[in-house]
């Protein structure tokens, strides 16, 4: 974010204070710095090394920090913070085990694509390297999983690592970035400046295409008889999803969407045909198995979406891929097209002369297969289904709710059957598939959109690994309503046993799970069940009429699984489908 943007948010005279050239301590610079990239709420957990800096928060007004009860619920609230707003997410740790805690929210943004700032606490200088108490090499250990990362050895260069933190995350292909504050650092003083230029040398996004490519494209789908739009990410990230309906209603090209392209493409589109890959629709995958032009926007070619990659695509003469990060092109699948830049940029000069496709009878046969092969469950009256639970959801949302999923069966049915129209209203772990994600990522959204319903759609088991944050529910009365798909078992590990494993059901039995009604209503959040339809319609609507934080048990039966799957291994065209 540039200091200009942030300088609106900020109360009228705050930012002339802050940029005042006092004598600082490197806590009150971190915190200065923080309010002027216009940060609003820091998630974070003291300890130690990072004592100076809850220091200078205490009785600082402007400075908004939320203690989580966990490290890894903190990281992942500012990464729901992230994906809902698409403004950085800021999490602080102390060194060794709080800074280790986060490793795997790290990781999990890294590998979606989510600009966080990640600020840890090290150890001073002077016993950096000799197993000091509480030390931890965070640089090497999240070297990896970081697009970027810092340890500041002199407080004067902390304010440009700042600046350049946030300028680094937020901009061409988003990712986290470490800053790591050795204790002595944030403690010695200096004349505080902040950068207004960030200059970084061999660093330099490429944002506007070439054009050339993008005529190339635009020919490609003059002479392409069957093409197929695969949608992903980056359209999110880049806040292109006008620019792709443009392009899609110019061009009259099918589009299916990943789990983490939904919402980026209106579901209620005559053009959108479902996610693809192993839960995706049969619509979706044939349309990718048959295409003669295959254009991927902002998508990576994930196993989950290609499954074999020998059989992927067949048909596809021409595979064109317009992505911000040139490493993404021909990493997985060969590409004939590559378009790189800022995807919003891509379609805008796309759309100047963008025509329709010859496409008529291709689209025919797709709106037929999409009427001949919705997805659909076998629904029963005598008990609750899951997938009948989410379209109460989406029914009585009308599709506006901000939902986050944690990972398992629930999330596959959430994307299957929640319909999205907007882009950042689905938040889910896709590329790390983390599991304990969704709650805490949900309390992240929640403070970035404090006047939008948000639900968070959890899994009986990745329920039980961030409910400690429950806590921050009850006290701030954070009105996210929890809900657990509750199957007493992890499910989608027990739907690879049954398809796989000839039904050795081997360690997914959930039972001492504790009464999530209780275990609500002793954080001091009303707790509610349901195990019929009738009940679910009931304790649902009491949740969505009570203003603060719910957690509803839906109860499920173990058995029901996820289809349409492709099982790992098979292609696109092997799907096993809902039998009639
Ligand atoms: C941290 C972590 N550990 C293990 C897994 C592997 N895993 C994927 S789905 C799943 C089962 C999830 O069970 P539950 O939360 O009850 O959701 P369900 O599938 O039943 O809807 C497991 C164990 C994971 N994704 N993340
Ligand atoms: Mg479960």
């Amino acid at each position: 974010m540039s200091a200009q943007s942030s300088a609106i948010l900020l109360k009228e005279g705050l930012r002339e204070k802050l940029l005042k050239p006092d004598y600082l301590s490197g806590s009150e610079i971190l915190l200065r710095c923080l309010l002027l990239e216009g940060v609003d709420c820091v998630f974070g957990y003291p300890g130690g090394a990072v004592l100076y800096m809850y220091d200078a928060m205490y009785g600082n007004e402007d400075f908004h920090h939320l203690l989580t009860r966990h490290e890894q619920g903190a990281i992942h609230a500012a990464d729901g913070y992230a994906r809902s707003t698409g403004k950085v997410g800021v999490c602080i740790a102390t060194s060794g085990p709080g800074a280790t805690n986060l490793v795997t929210g790290i990781a999990t943004a890294h590998m979606d694509s989510i600009p966080l700032v990640v600020i840890t606490g090290n150890v001073a200088t002077s016993l950096i390297g000799t197993d000091a108490f509480q030390e931890a090499d965070i640089m090497g250990i999240t070297m990896p999983i970081t697009k970027h990362s810092y340890q500041v050895r002199k407080v004067e260069d902390l304010a440009g690592v700042i600046r350049e933190a946030f300028h680094i995350a937020s901009t061409g292909r988003k990712g986290p970035v470490l800053i790591d504050i050795p204790k002595d650092v944030s403690a010695d003083k200096t004349t505080f400046t902040y950068p207004e230029e960030i200059q970084i040398r061999g660093y330099k996004p490429i944002e506007h295409p070439n054009k050339q490519q993008v005529e190339k494209l635009l020919k490609a789908i003059e002479e392409a008889e069957r093409p197929v739009i695969l949608a992903g990410a980056g359209v999110v990230h880049s806040g292109a999803h006008h620019e792709l309906l443009e392009f899609v209603n110019k061009t009259q090209i099918p589009v299916t969407t990943t789990l983490l392209g939904l919402g980026g493409f209106p579901s209620a589109h005559s053009l959108w045909m479902g996610m693809p890959g192993m839960h995706g629709t049969y619509t979706a995958n044939t349309a990718i198995q048959e295409c003669d032009l295959l254009i991927s926007i902002g998508a990576r070619f994930d196993d989950r979406v290609t499954m074999n990659l020998e059989g992927f695509a067949p048909k596809a003469r021409l595979i064109a891929h317009i992505d911000i990060d040139p490493a993404e092109i021909g990493k997985n699948v060969e590409t004939h097209i590559p378009c790189v830049g800022d995807i919003k940029s891509v379609l805008a000069l796309a759309n100047e002369a963008a025509k329709p496709a010859q496409t008529e009878s291709w689209v025919s046969k797709i709106k037929e297969n999409k009427q001949k092969f919705p997805l659909k469950f076998k629904d029963d009256d005598a008990v609750l289904k899951p997938q009948y639970v989410i379209e109460m959801i989406h029914e009585t949302t009308k599709g506006e709710a901000i939902i986050t999923t944690d990972v398992g069966q629930h999330q596959m049915w959430a994307a299957q059957f929640y319909k999205f129209n907007h882009p950042r209203s689905l938040i889910t772990s896709g590329g790390l598939g983390t599991m304990g994600f969704g709650f805490p990522a949900a309390i992240g959204a929640q403070m970035g959109n404090p006047d939008r319903l948000v639900i968070s759609i959890n899994g009986d088991g990745g329920m039980q690994m961030c409910s400690q944050e429950l806590a921050i529910c009850a006290i701030h009365n954070i009105p996210v309503k929890v809900v657990i798909i509750n199957n007493q078992v992890l499910g989608m590990v027990r739907q690879w046993q049954e398809f796989i494993y000839e039904e050795r059901y081997s360690q997914i039995d959930l039972s001492g799970s504790p009464d999530f009604v209780q275990l609500a209503k002793a954080y001091g959040v009303k707790g509610l069940r349901a195990q019929t339809k009738e009940e679910a319609h009931r304790v649902w609507q009491e949740a969505l009429e009570t203003p603060g934080p719910v957690v509803i048990d839906f109860v499920v039966p173990t058995s029901e699984v996820v289809l349409p799957m492709v099982l790992q291994g098979k292609t696109l065209s092997e799907m096993m489908m809902e039998e009639e």
